[in-house]
């Protein structure tokens, strides 16, 4: 990962479209000597800059060697109204493994530089254009690997989060303003802002902060997809499930006792949301030393995860094995899944009454398909509640960084409520106002140090 800040200064191009063959690409370079560069490889402006947004059909030809690289479809946009806020110019060139790349190479040889990773994102927060939240948030969109992340990333990018943060600030600042106003006036009788007005501005800050931190643990769910792990007896139909929820055949499946041996890992999106699905070894005692060791495993998982799927068989019904392998796992995050329900009558309606009453308990067949919708839904409920409760303003706060931020931010306010209470003097409880709104900029990317940023722009592709 870089650290040095690359030079704002100098002109640069990517090729913004993957590679490979594909009907079109674009190709964009982004600085001052954008709009020159655009006149030498396009004779037929006859050194006349076209306007601002409009798009033009040109041929381009290649400086050196004069060689025909294509018909495109050129775009120009002028400082500060591009995405960079720099003079820029967008082809949309034909596609494919050589025209994009010859595209590229003919800019270099203009004097145009190769971008780094994420440098036109970059320079657009440098230049203002978007703050540290939407930067971050496109990088978000274009990894999305599930509906529901790029629903919490396409709101970020829209200013979302960044609106909330700076209503924030600005009621932070409100309350800090009022508290040296009563500062500035320590002699009066009556203070001039009742101490009351400012303390409830503040817990009003904070308890906001503690609803949008509510969020994190799922939105850190939603980055990452939740770990699923299914568990149980050998022969259960674990993996049976793991591929009826993946769409193909991953792990082997027999009617052989101890067929998986190591842990299985698969990602999936299930009804909008990603998750992370491990399928283990079936756990019983065992005289085999390789599958002890794949139960081991197993037991490694289980510990790990966020949702346990319990399989169990329910021709033969629940054992005492069973019932002692869910008593260690209490507190998680359980779904008994009662398997191969095509095989039994009833047994939706027998009660065991070995699992506990309160386990959520879901009745699946492989064959017949029957609950796999339910145990989606459910899954998704049990670990993106607030996610999917939160309404389209609200944010989803899906960065660690953010909510470590958020979190100073409402301990500095909670430090001000506190020294107030103690009717310490409010030129020292206002420090921690000052600190709650350090804590916001840094979010925004008010003032942000060099090695974050070099941090948040390492993760994207070349081209954004
Ligand atoms: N009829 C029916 N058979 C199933 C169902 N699910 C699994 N089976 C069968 O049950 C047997 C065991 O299935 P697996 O998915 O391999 O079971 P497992 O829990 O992964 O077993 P181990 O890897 O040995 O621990 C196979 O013969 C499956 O075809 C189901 O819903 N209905
Ligand atoms: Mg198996």
């Amino acid at each position: 990962m870089s650290t040095v800040s690359p030079r704002l200064d100098d002109t640069i191009a990517a090729i913004a479209t993957p590679e490979g063959r594909g009907a079109l690409a674009i190709v964009r370079v982004s600085g001052r000597s954008a709009g020159r560069i655009l006149l030498q490889l396009a004779p037929s402006l006859r050194g006349e800059l076209p306007s601002a947004r409009r798009q033009l059909l040109l041929a381009l030809i290649h400086p050196v060697s004069g060689e025909m690289i294509d018909r495109a479809l050129c775009t120009r946009f002028v400082a500060p109204a591009s995405f960079t806020g720099e003079d820029s110019v967008e082809f949309g060139c034909h596609g494919g493994e050589l025209t994009p790349r010859l595209l590229l190479e003919a800019l270099r040889s203009l004097g145009a530089r190769d971008a780094q990773p994420g440098e036109f994102t970059r320079r657009a927060y440098l230049n203002g254009r978007v703050d540290l939240v939407q930067a971050e948030a496109i990088g978000d969109l274009i990894n999305s690997r599930s509906p529901a992340m790029r629903r919490a990333a396409i709101h970020q990018v829209e200013r979302g989060l960044s609106g909330r943060l700076g209503e924030l600030r600005d009621a932070v600042l409100r309350a800090e303003a009022l508290s040296a106003y009563s500062i500035d006036f320590p002699e009066e009788d009556e203070p001039p802002v009742p101490m009351a007005r400012i303390v409830e501005a503040v817990e009003d800050a904070r308890d906001r902060i503690n609803r949008m931190l509510r969020t994190a643990p799922e939105g850190r769910l939603l980055r990452h997809g939740p770990l699923v792990v299914l568990a149980g007896r050998p022969n259960s139909g674990k993996s049976s499930l793991f591929n009826a929820l993946l769409g193909f055949e991953r792990s082997i499946v027999t009617d052989i006792p101890g067929t998986t041996r190591d842990a299985v890992e698969a990602e999936v999106v299930l009804g909008g949301y990603p998750f992370r699905l491990a399928d283990t070894a079936g756990i019983r005692e065992t005289a085999d030393k390789v599958e002890a060791v794949g139960i081991e495993v197993a037991r490694r998982y289980v510990g790990g995860a966020d949702i346990l799927l319990f399989c169990t068989d329910s021709i033969h019904g629940p054992d005492p094995l069973e019932r002692q392998f869910l008593e260690e796992y209490e507190g998680k995050r359980v779904i008994i899944v009662r398997t191969k329900m095509d095989l039994t009558l009833n047994s939706r309606t027998r009660s065991d009454g070995v699992f506990p009453e309160s386990a959520t308990t879901i009745c699946l067949s492989v064959i017949t398909g029957e609950g796999l919708g339910e145990l989606c839904d459910c899954m998704a409920a049990m670990t993106f509640r607030a996610v999917d409760q939160s309404a389209d303003s609200d944010p989803v706060i899906t960065r660690e960084r953010h909510a470590r931020a958020l979190g100073e931010a409402a301990a500095e306010l909670e430090l001000f409520l506190l020294g107030s209470r103690a009717a310490l003097p409010l030129d020292l409880a206002a420090t921690h106002l000052r600190a709650a709104v350090a804590a916001i900029d840094g979010i925004i990317g008010i003032v942000t140090p060099d090695d974050i940023l070099g941090a948040v722009f390492s993760t994207f592709c070349v081209g954004k």
